[in-house]
């Protein structure tokens, strides 16, 4: 058990604990106890006030491996380190206060906490989760490091509470051509770790076809790209993989466009055909579904620079939409729709963070 400070004074400070909340879950272990958030005066300097919380987590990691996953959260979440003298404002700042009963002084660690006992905002939320946890040094309980704090700061409980994020075993991205799935998972995976699982586009043989002369080929397209997919999904599932496994397509995707592109007549084979082959493949806990406009779309297919999406027209993308839209109605999975018009997640880094946060809480 290691037990951790949590710190933002800095933006959507609400936000920065929930996503810090959030990588920890996937990246250091599972949090067992979590406090309310506190809003305490900036302690140490002049500097706008913080939100604080501590949470107790359970961890297969050393004391060095939780403090490197600590500077990777923060170095996500934008926190920058300047080499100025004294505190700085932050976005997030997270430190270790305890690990197990352990006492380490090192050029790099310091546990426990070497100021924790002259903090407020860290003794009041610690007091939430572990009255009784006794200071490895000090040799007192974190109920009478309280009782005896010098510091004068006020403590304000918020009603606000984070929430605890459960771990995705398998998530699937999906939206519309070129709305950024593959960028998407990339993103996610350097947030909470885990396998990619991506779609072979460029082995379907008749997808430059069908873009020329869609009738002739839309039977072959959808089921070569189904074809594609079960056998992707196949050998990639009977390997051992890291979770989560995030993958930039749902198998329900195919009965989508098939719905979109064929005859009434192909549409019924084709459905039996899926429905058969769905039933034994595992399936996505969690779909993110990504919205865009298709004027940015286009912008997005040309920036990509395939040829043979090149021609692609509005009303092609405006009708696959169009089944997105109704999948999204239909389908029995979990599906967290997420409106990505007007941001730029890929350029943008703080574009990104309220997507993440939609990850952790759908
Ligand atoms: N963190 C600091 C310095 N001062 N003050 C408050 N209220 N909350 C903090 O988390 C905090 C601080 C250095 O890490
Ligand atoms: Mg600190
Ligand atoms: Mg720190």
């Amino acid at each position: 058990m290691v037990y951790l400070s949590l710190g933002s004074n800095m933006g959507d400070r609400q936000m920065f604990l929930q996503l810090a909340i959030g990588l920890i879950t996937y990246r250091i272990g599972r949090v067992k106890q979590l406090s309310s958030v506190v809003e305490t005066p900036a302690w140490g300097f002049e500097g706008d006030a913080f939100y604080n919380a501590c949470v107790g987590v359970e961890t297969a990691l050393n004391p060095q491996d939780v403090l490197n996953e600590l500077l990777a959260i923060e170095s996500l979440l934008g926190r920058e380190r300047k080499k100025a003298e004294g505190y700085q404002a932050r976005t997030i700042d997270l430190d270790i206060l305890f690990y197990e009963d352990k006492v380490i002084n090192t050029e790099h660690l310091n546990i426990p906490h070497p100021r924790m006992e002259k903090r407020n905002f860290v003794l009041a939320p610690l007091a939430e989760i572990a009255p009784d946890f006794k200071h490895p040094v000090l040799k007192q309980s974190i109920r009478q490091l309280v009782a005896d704090s010098q510091d004068k700061a006020n403590v304000t409980s918020l009603k606000d509470e984070l929430m605890l994020p459960k771990r995705q075993q398998f998530v699937a991205i999906e939206g519309n051509i070129a709305v950024g799935k593959t960028s998407f998972t990339q993103l996610l995976q350097a947030a909470v770790g885990g396998t990619l699982l991506h779609e072979n586009f460029f082995d379907n043989p008749y997808l430059a076809d069908f873009y020329q002369d869609p009738e002739t080929y839309a039977l072959k397209v959808e089921t070569a790209f189904l074809e594609e997919r079960i056998h992707q999904l196949t050998t990639f599932f009977s390997q051992k993989n890291t979770r989560p496994v995030i993958a930039d397509f749902s198998l329900e995707k195919s009965l989508l466009f098939a719905r979109q592109n064929l005859s009434a007549r192909d549409f019924d084979a084709y459905k039996k055909q899926y429905l058969k082959v769905n039933e034994g493949l595992p399936q996505p806990d969690l779909v993110l579904f990504l919205l865009q406009s298709v004027p940015q779309l286009q912008k997005n297919i040309e920036k990509r620079g395939r040829d043979f999406e090149q021609d692609i027209s509005d009303d092609y993308l405006q009708k696959i939409e169009t089944g997105y839209l109704q999948w999204k109605e239909n389908s029995t999975l979990n599906i967290c729709e997420l409106n990505t018009k007007g941001i730029d997640f890929i350029e943008d880094p703080e574009d990104f963070f309220p997507l993440l946060y939609a990850f952790f809480c759908a």
